[in-house]
């Protein structure tokens, strides 16, 4: 039997987290192993590129999250096998990799330059997100990103538009969501209540 150890930080949520509720929803066992801030700062450099997620199959190590979003996606069914709605769902999750990258520009400013960083960010790029992100729902028919029906997609975009709208990044209005995009809202209120969804957070007690 293949094993797996996925390696991240220990909360529920950032990169690693679809994976995690994906490999719960199909039954794999995997080792879900959590780790905390310091403990990644005293052995970032046993990982490779310095970052995590890193997810360990039969003991290899492999990085990047979203090729574990696929690769798990395609063994349980919650990847597109069309192309076309392929693409549509890589898209949904590199631009939710995009909105890392912007976010952790901002993360290690404090006071007004946090203030100032953070009101640009809205202003610009997570506008420019979030309306984007409402576009390819109405694409996709509205409710999904991809193939009419729940993917990767859809739980890495979840987990990234829960975040904000719990108000977790300080200068970020947690009604940003539903004024520039109402149908991302819907769609996080329905992934929340997908039972894929609700049996991964029951599991874990939340
Ligand atoms: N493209 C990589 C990015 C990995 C990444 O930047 N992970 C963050 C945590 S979510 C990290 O480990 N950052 C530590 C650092 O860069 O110092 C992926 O998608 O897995």
């Amino acid at each position: 039997m293949t094993t797996y150890k996925l390696t991240y930080f220990d909360f529920d949520g950032g990169r690693a987290e679809p994976v995690r509720i994906v490999f719960h929803a199909a039954g794999i066992e995997f080792e879900d192993n959590r780790i905390s801030f310091p403990e990644f700062s005293e052995t970032r450099s046993n990982f490779r590129f310095g970052a995590v997620p890193v997810l360990e199959i039969d003991g290899a190590a492999v990085t990047q999250s979203n090729g574990m979003c696929r690769y798990i996606g395609k063994q349980t069914g919650l990847y597109p096998e069309d192309d076309l709605q392929a693409l549509y769902c890589d898209e949904a999750l590199g631009v939710v990799e995009d909105s890392y990258h912007k976010i952790v520009n901002t993360i290690f400013l404090e006071g007004d330059e946090l203030k100032e960083a953070r009101g640009k960010l809205v202003d610009n790029w997570l506008t420019a997100y979030l309306k984007g992100l409402d576009e390819m729902l109405t694409r996709g028919g509205g409710e999904y990103f991809s193939d009419n029906r729940l993917t990767v997609a859809d739980l890495k975009v979840f987990v990234q538009v829960r975040s904000l709208l719990n108000g977790t990044l300080d200068h970020v209005p947690a009604d940003l969501v539903e004024r520039l995009a109402p149908q991302l809202l819907a769609h996080n209120a329905r992934v929340d209540s997908d039972p894929i969804v609700v049996a991964y957070y029951n599991s874990r007690g939340n």
